[in-house]
């Protein structure tokens, strides 16, 4: 494995905070709102990329090197794909659930997303969640996986970025 577990001893951190979201925000209400919310205007993303027909996921307006506070809402946003819920297993086509690693390279095509640090699974078909990250550089991967979690073979469904995060101002 890639993964360096010293290097992740934050994502307690974000494991809590996950625990505490209330998850009844994250059902089946957010339909709406999956495929068009990029067209609505305030995302700088939408400009930037045109729409080729092409599935792709994405940190919403959050660049590659961007710096951010210590704690944020980290929200994805998806193009030509179905966001869904983990069902019982089925396999849709066109189809997944959001996987997010913090501090964890992003998977090659056709692998289990492992239920373990740095992999938090949105199978609840949700699309943000609140993390507390410490000063310094992160690398965030955002990731789909299909009904069994597996990665797609598709470049768009992944997305790596590095980001900054701010010193906090030392407050009692
Ligand atoms: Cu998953």
């Amino acid at each position: 494995m890639l993964l360096d577990l010293a290097k992740n001893r934050h994502t307690l951190t974000l494991v809590a905070a996950l625990l505490l979201l209330p998850l009844g925000a994250c059902g089946g209400a957010g339909d709406d709102h999956a495929d068009h919310g990029h067209m609505e205007g305030d995302m700088d993303h939408a400009e930037e990329v045109a729409d080729d027909g092409a599935p792709r996921v994405y940190f919403v307006g959050l660049e590659n090197h961007a710096t951010i506070p210590s704690l944020i809402n980290l929200q994805f946003a998806a193009e030509n794909f179905i966001i869904e819920p983990v069902g019982d297993g089925a396999i849709n086509e066109g189809a997944g659930h959001y996987h997010i690693a913090i501090d964890g390279e992003c998977l090659e095509p056709g692998i289990v997303i492992p239920t373990a640090d740095p992999w938090i699974h949105f199978g609840d078909g949700s699309d943000s969640i609140e993390i507390e990250l410490s000063p310094g550089e992160h690398y965030l991967c955002l990731q789909i996986g299909d009904g069994e979690h597996r990665t797609l073979d598709e470049p768009g469904l992944s997305q790596y970025i590095m980001v900054h995060v701010e010193e906090e101002a030392a407050t009692e």
